[in-house]
């Protein structure tokens, strides 16, 4: 994050290959991680999309949102991502397999069409203080611990969007960041679907990033 100034990642929801590495390209430069749905995506050619993070210095985070028993997370986990999203619905134990083959995790303790009130937030934390060395972050809508140097992501962000008419729910990157302490937003449709997709990614990374560094200046304060 601090090497390119961007707490921005995109989330690249395309079925075709080319289209993926395409948005890829035209995003790199401003993002600090690229979100995936690789099963979705058709000839999915991860050599290729690793070549374009490693041009532009960003993290591959493979949205997996792993829920079963330890057995099939082990055969269904993305070994060729830095990070994966792990569901906390079947219990430590997956994580604990998943901790001995994968690089990082961000469990999922809140989504943005859905939250239960906390409940899974401190399991989740529970389950990230046992599993630290694995266990890279949360996937929420808000900051629900401090000190614990965990990274803190949301998605559900747009600046000028509230809802996708589908269910999704969309917050403002600056309440999400400035109010609500999250560290890194995650951005798809607002754009990957907007006329000028390098415009946006520009947009989206300055208010991302002048949000995050109001938000450490506050703390200073
Ligand atoms: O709470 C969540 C968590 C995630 S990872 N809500 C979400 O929408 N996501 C993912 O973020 C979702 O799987 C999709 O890839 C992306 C949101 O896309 P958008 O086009 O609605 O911004």
């Amino acid at each position: 994050m601090e090497r390119k100034r961007s707490n921005l990642c995109v989330a690249v929801d395309v079925t075709e290959n080319v289209e993926l590495l395409r948005v890829a390209n035209l995003v790199g430069p401003n993002i600090c991680m690229l979100k995936t749905h690789a099963d979705v995506v058709r000839d999915y050619d991860f050599e290729a999309l690793r070549a374009i993070a490693a041009k532009h210095d960003f993290l591959l985070f493979e949205d997996r949102k792993l829920a079963d028993v330890p057995h099939v997370v082990l055969l269904q986990h993305a070994t060729w991502a830095d990070v994966v999203s792990v569901h906390i619905v079947s219990g430590e134990a997956s994580v604990k397999a998943l901790s001995n083959i994968g690089k990082g995790a961000f469990l999922v303790a809140e989504m943005s069409t859905y939250t239960d009130g906390g409940t899974t937030q401190k399991e989740a934390l529970r389950i990230g203080l046992e599993n630290g060395e694995y266990v890279s972050g949360f996937i929420c809508q808000g900051r629900f611990s401090d000190g614990d140097g965990f990274v803190y992501c949301a998605a559900g962000v747009s600046a000028d969007k509230k809802f996708d008419g589908l269910g999704q729910v969309y917050t403002h990157p600056q309440e999400l960041i400035v109010d609500r302490g999250i560290d890194v937003i995650i951005v798809g449709r607002s754009i990957t679907h907007a006329k000028d997709v390098v415009d946006a990614a520009r947009y989206y990374k300055e208010m991302g990033w002048l949000a995050y560094l109001k938000r450490c200046k506050d703390l200073l304060n």
